[in-house]
């Protein structure tokens, strides 16, 4: 497309789809216009992709997820379709801001975090990687909530981004189904009817999901709740306005919230019926798809793979025993087979808090009829395993990662340590009994969106030094390798990521009202704000060197800047306290006229993908330093590294394979293994003697709990200390010296000529961490699934 066809198309979807002149359209309606414009050029491959599964009777993948953390669109697409010429040429044409047009969009947050991401990098890699797939969950009315911070404290405010036109989606009011709950089980013989008390429709909207150069394209089709009964028009008539409208009101509560990562039990009901009503939505759709195709139910899992992230549509299991043994007659063993057969199970979390459990009661009033099944899938299996222990309930409780794990045929953990762990702890009976079900599939992220799109200096040198075949073979970036010997690569290197710091530098100063020095070390630990995340450990990390500083302000320090960004779950109180203790310190340090120049601390609100794209590119250091064997994972540590940041971290999640795979050299590491983590926690005097042994870190807390960050209560981080001090199951005190002392490695590395080299390894040594190398995995260990044959660049 040129860019004057690209103008043409905008100007025509301003008219005649917004029905705005040029003279009064404001920024939403360019945005609109080019995103539609954009959006035309992805129908035909989609269309094309969708004829071809049909056609090549081809097996696809479900990929069934109550979170999709997708972020913004419109610039993805472009650089998907390779429309960057045509879009800026168009829009400088139009006198327009490209940049302040792709900033207006909204970013759709219907996740909490890593789990919810990993869904969206995987929706564009089976597109890239012409997987016919598609995703199915919630369309949620509001996504995560939007942080602000109101004198330090984290306010949750309404995530909106449905207010304007979701420019992407097309509804399908055509896709419309019956969802039931409650009610009452007549059984017939073996076999049953279910009397669902109440019911309201799934309606679907289908979102395209456009691979590199355009070469395929998924559906990620997310369910509305609608009433089945609308508006009672009797009630209105009578005066009664608020009943009138309230089946609906009701029915469209089961998609309005996206549920926060929370601990507390209220709301549970929803959340229940939340997962119940995505599950059975998109079981029922894919059957229906799966019968227009075929007449033998027996060929499902040949041609259909349902992959169930996490525990939440767990119920997939029970769900699709139900259709097939209850509604269309087949053996209950049988059906138990085909489903296992077709399921499959990612665990995110050994976090007991986070497995998720159901209570009896609840899932026998909700779902009568799949509690019913679940007692028959476990004996069962108890028949099956000649086991005589009751696997999915216990304690009047249905444990749904064991259910998953009796329902897949294949589990899998998302790196190696934590694969390990799993089978070593939370499944290590089910691991016994089925020793070839639990499979490993480290995580992965785009490359398109996480280097190619986000970090757009570095792409050029990367792709001016090596070509650009990176962008959809990311193990290519070894190529680079030889060049890391060239001083002139290296300067490149090294002034693409300084521009890339003084931009962040410059929006810290007009948006935050910062300032930073951009030579300063850009160190930045981004996530959710967990205690195993170690947020607080950090902080107490710098709050010792400010003091070290403020001791001695001439020793020639190196300048750092600590960035932080992060969300902390409403009820989580301790990680509020965190979020809190963050902000007090930045006002603190950022004013204090002896160590300003040396550390600041900036901590930008609300945390979301955007942001994460705009401050990995800068960032030299990347901080994970979970306590080991907490983090199943991570996904912004690859993202970091292809980035060039160095890593800071301990032996957990990723972070070992990342090592591997950059060298140790080129990572700096602290900390305790699991293992010694396991073995230390023993000792319950741990904290105590940790913070007797370190100076600098018992002086650390004692400023935290003297109210130095909170002058006006002193009392406000106590709870903190005495936590840090008598308990620290997170073992902050255990490893918070041999964090210090990496810290001051980092210190003494950067700013040297060989930072550069290390930074640069890290790019060229991470392609491995490229979604669509995970996404292979899937497809060979776990779906049998193969790529369309012979797709085209569009
Ligand atoms: O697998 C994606 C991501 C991992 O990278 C993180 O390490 C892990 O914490 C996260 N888990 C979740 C919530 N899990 N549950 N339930 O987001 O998954």
């Amino acid at each position: 497309m040129t860019p004057s066809e690209m103008k043409n198309a905008i100007l025509h979807h301003l008219v005649y789809t917004l029905g705005k002149d040029v003279s009064t359209a404001h920024i939403y309606d360019w945005r609109m216009a080019l995103s539609f414009a954009v959006r035309d050029q992805i129908v035909d491959p989609w269309f094309g992709a969708t004829r071809r599964s049909y056609a090549g009777k081809l097996k696809r993948v479900y990929y069934l997820s109550m979170e999709f953390l997708i972020g913004r669109l419109l610039k993805d697409a472009i650089i998907n379709l390779r429309l960057e010429d045509a879009a800026l040429g168009a829009m400088n044409d139009l006198g327009l801001n490209y940049e302040q047009i792709l900033e207006d969009e909204p970013d759709a947050a219907l996740g909490n975090g890593g789990l919810g991401r990993l869904a969206a990098c995987f929706m564009e890699s089976m597109s890239t990687l012409a997987c016919p797939a598609m995703g199915y969950g919630i369309r949620y009315e509001h996504g995560l909530f939007r942080q602000r911070f109101e004198d330090g404290r984290q306010v949750e405010e309404p995530e909106d981004w449905l207010n304007q036109r979701h420019a992407w989606e097309f509804e399908r009011p055509e896709v419309a189904i019956d969802i039931g709950f409650g009610g009452h089980v007549q059984e017939i013989g073996k076999r049953a009817n279910w009397y669902p008390s109440e019911m309201l429709i799934a309606m679907g909207h289908d979102t395209p999901v456009i691979g590199w150069k355009g070469r395929w394209g998924n559906t990620l089709r997310l369910w509305e709740a609608r009433p089945m009964h609308g508006f009672d028009l009797q009630r209105f008539n009578r005066g009664d306005y608020a009943a009138a409208a309230e089946p609906e009101a009701l029915a469209r509560t089961l998609s309005r919230v996206l549920y926060p990562d929370d601990t507390t039990e209220q709301g549970k009901e929803l959340r229940l019926k939340q997962e119940f009503f995505f599950t059975a939505a998109s079981l029922r759709d894919i059957l229906r798809r799966f019968e227009s195709e075929y007449n033998d139910l027996k060929r499902l899992p040949q041609k259909a793979a349902i992959q169930m992230n996490d525990t939440h549509p767990a119920i997939a299991g029970p769900e699709l025993v139900r259709l097939l043994h209850d509604e269309r007659g087949m053996d209950f063993e049988e059906a138990v087979g085909i489903a296992r057969n077709t399921l499959s199970y990612t665990n995110h979390t050994l976090l007991p808090e986070a497995l998720e459990r159901w209570d009896e009661g609840l899932m026998g009033r909700l779902l009568p009829r799949h509690l019913q099944l679940i007692y028959r899938i476990n004996e069962l299996h108890m028949k099956d395993t000649g086991s005589r222990k009751v696997t999915a309930v216990e304690d009047g409780h249905v444990k749904m990662g064991e259910l998953s794990f009796i329902m897949a045929h294949k589990v899998n953990g998302v790196s190696a340590l934590h694969t390990d762990l799993m089978k070593k702890t939370v499944f290590k009976d089910l691991h016994e009994q089925h020793p070839t079900r639990i499979v490993n599939e480290t995580n992965g992220v785009t490359p398109r969106r996480w280097l190619l799109s986000c970090n757009p200096r570095l792409s050029s040198l990367i792709t001016e030094t090596i070509g650009e075949g990176w962008v959809d073979n990311l193990e290519q970036l070894e190529r680079l390798e030889p060049h890391i010997k060239d001083s002139s690569f290296l300067e490149r290197f090294a002034a693409a990521k300084r521009a890339n710091k003084v931009d962040l530098a410059r929006w810290f100063a007009d948006d935050l009202k910062i300032s930073v020095d951009p030579e300063s070390i850009f160190d930045v630990q981004i996530k959710r704000i967990h205690e195993y995340k170690r947020q607080h450990m950090n902080l107490l990390e710098t709050i010792a060197h400010w003091l070290e500083i403020r001791d001695n302000p001439n020793a020639g320090w190196v300048p750092r800047v600590k960035i932080f960004g992060g969300k902390a779950a409403p009820g989580y109180v301790f990680a509020k306290e965190i979020v809190r203790l963050t902000n007090d310190v930045a006002k603190v340090l950022n004013s204090d006229p002896l160590t300003s120049r040396y550390l600041k601390v900036v901590y930008p609100p609300n945390y979301n993908v955007s942001l994460a794209e705009r401050l990995i590119p800068a960032a030299d250091l990347s901080e994970q330093i979970s306590t080991a064997g907490k983090e199943a994972s991570g996904t912004g540590n690859m993202k970091f590294a292809l980035n060039g940041a160095l890593t800071i971290g301990t032996l957990d999640g990723a972070n070992v394979e990342i090592r591997d795979l950059v060298k140790a050299e080129n990572f700096f590491l602290f900390g305790m293994t699991a293992e010694e983590v396991m073995e230390r926690r023993k000792d319950s005097g741990h904290a105590a003697e940790a913070i007797a042994k370190d100076s600098r870190l018992a002086r650390a807390i004692e400023t935290v709990r003297s109210g130095r960050f909170s002058p006006e209560e002193p009392g406000r981080y106590h709870g903190i200390a005495d936590n840090l001090t008598h308990h620290d199951y997170f073992m902050v005190c255990s490893d918070f010296t041999d964090f210090w002392r990496a810290q001051r490695e980092v210190d003494g590395a950067f700013g040297k000529p060989n930072w550069t080299c290390m930074a640069a390894y890290n790019t060229a040594r991470s392609g491995w961490f490229s979604s669509d190398r995970t996404i292979r995995g899937y497809m060979a260990d776990i779906w049998n699934a193969a790529p369309a044959p012979e797709v085209e660049d569009a």
